[in-house]
């Protein structure tokens, strides 16, 4: 079928690649229509070549709607999704606004597309960082079992979105300039304090939880487990614990994992197998030859990109590994896109209804 698309949040740093996706897709697309807030109403944006003019995000926005894929933030999902599935439209939604719901799915498609099935008209994108982990151990996991993941991660600025990176680099500036500047946004736009990003590491992203986690840390844990252990987001089959961190780097997020597998007969070798031949990752593992993934090389792709896997020198059945994925693509624009393209494919890009 052909399908009329709305992408809402389509002048942000997820937006502007959700038109990209849309425009490579495979998805054939009728119309598209480009929303935002107010602000950026009038605002001209290309479709396939074509000027398209963004307009003010509203109800009525989505009359005729058949997908709407959701990046403004998880207020206006909030507001806006409801709208949208009322209309008829089935909606991708890339905020963590529903994502916990037991009635939601959150969908990788390579991992665990059979999610799909159950939906009710919103599909939820996972957190970026969640994506890029679950696709380096998914493969792992259906070769050897997995019980227990420790990550650590290095994540890129855009994260945070435009205004972020944007930030990050006048204050690159300012220090090269010997300038004093006084950030505002970095590490979480509204927390009490900012920090330096430009040159600096921060260990915060998102805000603090009262059990000193932060939320992106409590995200990766319960999203984690929502998508590989059969949508139960407290599941104790795997365990996992995450520790995340905002580097200076403008696209791409790194995360160092540890991870336990259940069988003791597991390789170096046969991980490696298992992560070269899963859809969607690039095994980049040569040490001798200096191979190992980059956000400088990851960005851009769509893939996620996986090497200096290792055994841990103590722990039988414990491995490292370093994976690197466009946090704007395979972690936001291109997963929704490509769950639209499963929906598609799998006769589900339509809001079931009641009787179903
Ligand atoms: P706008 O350009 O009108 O501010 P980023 O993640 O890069 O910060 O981008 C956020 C996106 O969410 C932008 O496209 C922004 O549009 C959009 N947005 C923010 N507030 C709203 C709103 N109330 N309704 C619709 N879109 C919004
Ligand atoms: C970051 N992972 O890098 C966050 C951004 O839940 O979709 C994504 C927030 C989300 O800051």
């Amino acid at each position: 079928s052909e399908y009329n698309v709305a992408i809402v949040g389509a002048t942000g740093a997820v937006g502007t690649r959700m038109i990209q996706m849309v425009e490579q897709s495979t998805l054939k697309v009728k119309t598209i229509k480009l929303l935002a807030s107010k602000h950026s109403a009038g605002t001209v944006l290309k479709f396939k070549g074509q000027d398209t003019v963004v307009e003010e995000t509203t109800p009525e926005s989505f009359t005729g709607i058949d997908l709407a894929l959701f990046s403004a933030g998880g207020a206006v999902s909030k507001q806006f999704a409801p709208e949208a599935i009322k209309r008829g439209a089935v909606v991708v939604d890339n905020t963590s606004a529903f994502r916990m719901d037991p009635n939601v799915p959150l969908v990788v498609p390579e991992v665990n597309a059979e999610a799909l099935n159950e939906h009710q008209g919103l599909i939820a994108n996972p957190n970026c960082s969640t994506i890029q982990m679950v696709m380096a151990l998914e493969p792992i996991r259906e070769r050897y079992g997995l019980s227990r993941v420790i990550v650590t991660t290095l994540q890129a600025v855009s994260g945070a979105g435009n205004r972020a990176v944007q930030e990050t680099l006048d204050e690159s500036q300012a220090y090269l300039d010997g300038k004093t500047y006084t950030p505002k946004i970095m590490p979480v736009r509204g927390d009490k304090k900012h920090y330096q990003q430009a040159f600096n590491v921060l260990p915060q992203i998102d805000v603090f939880e009262e059990d000193g986690y932060t939320h992106e840390e409590w995200k990766m844990i319960h999203e984690t487990k929502k998508i590989m252990c059969g949508g139960d987001m407290n599941s104790n089959d795997i365990q996992v614990t995450a520790t995340c961190s905002r580097v200076p780097v403008p696209i791409a997020h790194c995360e160092s994992v540890y991870f336990e597998v259940l069988d003791k007969h597991a390789t170096v070798a046969g991980i490696q197998d298992a992560i070269a031949n899963f859809d969607g990752d690039v095994l980049q593992d040569d040490p001798a030859e200096q191979l190992y993934p980059q956000p400088i090389t990851a960005q851009g792709r769509r893939e996620t990109f996986v090497g200096r896997i290792r055994p841990d020198q103590e722990n039988k059945g414990a491995f490292h590994l370093w994976n690197v994925a466009d946090n704007l693509l395979k972690g936001a624009a291109w997963n929704s896109v490509e769950i639209a393209e499963y929906l598609d494919k799998m006769d589900l890009l339509h809001v079931p209804s009641a009787a179903e």
